[in-house]
């Protein structure tokens, strides 16, 4: 069978105050859905991040309900999991009817995990769904284990070992989820899975099946072994991720269960760039800086202030997102460097700074595992608002 392995599509992302939903929906549209005629894929398995948020926008519920119906239309079939941005409740709506055309979804983690079992040439090919799992919801899903204070990895090891346990006897398989792999690269757009501690999980837990196609980092990236891959997500959501090419992976699985797979670029009508240089240089060397619509950072190399930059650069580029000086923050003072470090720390270590700049001592751990506990709290709050 061939199928086509996609993840993190984010649909209705904010980017820089632009909805994308218009720039996602002309790449599915012109590229994504003749890519998938001309592979003649039998599936496209999405592993998670659907929606940029749990209550995603409209247009972004629209876009989605249409690419489902133009893939039942075409006999194509559709396996999806939740992601950690999306709403696992509101990702089940109506799964049990879809599954009559063709188009299968876990939203939440439930008992028993029964395989979706599809036939190719060569017999069935089991694909067990894992949506996004935390230490939470698999003790949600498995009491019994509520006792043994589970992190990701052994949450992880217990709920693949289920899915494996319910996978037909000697059939192919493809796992299908949500983690982040242990030494995994990530991007910026990517929100940390883990408060606090370490949310990675070990590729051997992926071991028995043929293929695993994961979802969450950004960087089309294998994790670990070649048969455990990242797709990367649709397009790029950050401008770390300027430099990433982004596409689709191709997966073919063989009678005896190999898996190969070929990535297919895409290019979306704007691309996201970075660009240095001085502001005199940008303005008048048209050779080196074409104008272009594409979605710009600008990194200005000037020292001095210039009055109205913003709207002078967008004259070049009408959709500059974002302007940045290195120089200036070089320069600048401690504060500034410690305001860029601070961007990368988790709400957590945040907190534990606070804590100890208000009271001179450091946080105790029993303080930081009640600050964890009620950040995930709020993290699942928010998922399921
Ligand atoms: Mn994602």
């Amino acid at each position: 069978m061939r199928f086509i392995h996609t993840a993190d599509w984010h649909l209705g992302r904010y980017f820089h105050g632009m909805h994308l939903t218009e720039d996602q929906a002309d790449l599915i549209e012109h590229q994504l859905l003749p890519l998938i005629a001309e592979e003649k894929a039998e599936a496209v398995v999405i592993a998670g991040d659907i929606y940029d948020r749990g209550v995603p926008p409209v247009e972004a519920v629209e876009l989605f309900d249409e690419f489902l119906a133009r893939m039942k239309e075409r006999q194509v079939k559709v396996l999806f999991v939740a992601g950690n941005h999306d709403s696992e409740g509101r990702l089940d709506f109506a799964s049990r009817l879809m599954q009559d055309a063709g188009i299968f979804a876990r939203g939440r983690l439930r008992r028993p995990l029964t395989p979706v079992v599809l036939e190719d040439e060569y017999g069935p090919l089991a694909f067990a769904l894992y949506p996004y799992m935390d230490p939470q919801t698999v003790r949600a899903a498995f009491p019994e284990e509520a006792e043994n204070g589970l992190d990701f990895e052994t949450a992880h090891e217990v709920a693949i070992a289920a899915g494996v346990a319910a996978l037909p006897k000697g059939v192919r398989s493809v796992a299908v989820a949500h983690a982040f792999l242990a030494g995994g690269l990530s991007s910026e757009s990517e929100r940390p899975l883990s408060v606090g501690g370490s949310s990675s999980v070990s590729s051997a837990l992926f071991r028995p099946f043929c293929y695993t196609a994961l979802g969450h980092l950004h960087n089309p990236q294998r994790a670990g072994a070649d048969i455990i891959r990242y797709s990367g997500s649709l397009m790029k959501y950050s401008f770390d991720e300027a430099e990433q090419q982004k596409g689709v992976l191709s997966v073919e699985i063989d009678a005896a269960g190999r898996a190969k797979h070929t990535f297919l670029p895409l290019t979306p009508r704007h691309d996201v760039r970075r660009i240095r240089g001085t502001f005199a240089a940008i303005r008048d060397q048209r050779e080196q800086y074409p104008a272009s619509d594409d979605y710009m950072e600008v990194e200005l190399l000037d020292t001095g202030i210039i009055l109205d930059v913003f709207n002078k650069l967008k004259a070049i580029y009408p959709n500059l997102m974002h302007i940045c000086y290195p120089e200036l923050q070089r320069e600048g003072t401690m504060r500034q460097q410690q305001g860029q470090q601070v961007l990368k720390m988790t709400e957590g270590d945040l907190f534990a700074q606070y804590y100890e700049d208000m009271t001179g001592t450091a946080i105790a751990p029993e303080q930081r595992a009640l600050v964890t506990s009620c950040l995930q709290e709020i993290y699942q709050e928010e998922r399921e608002r």
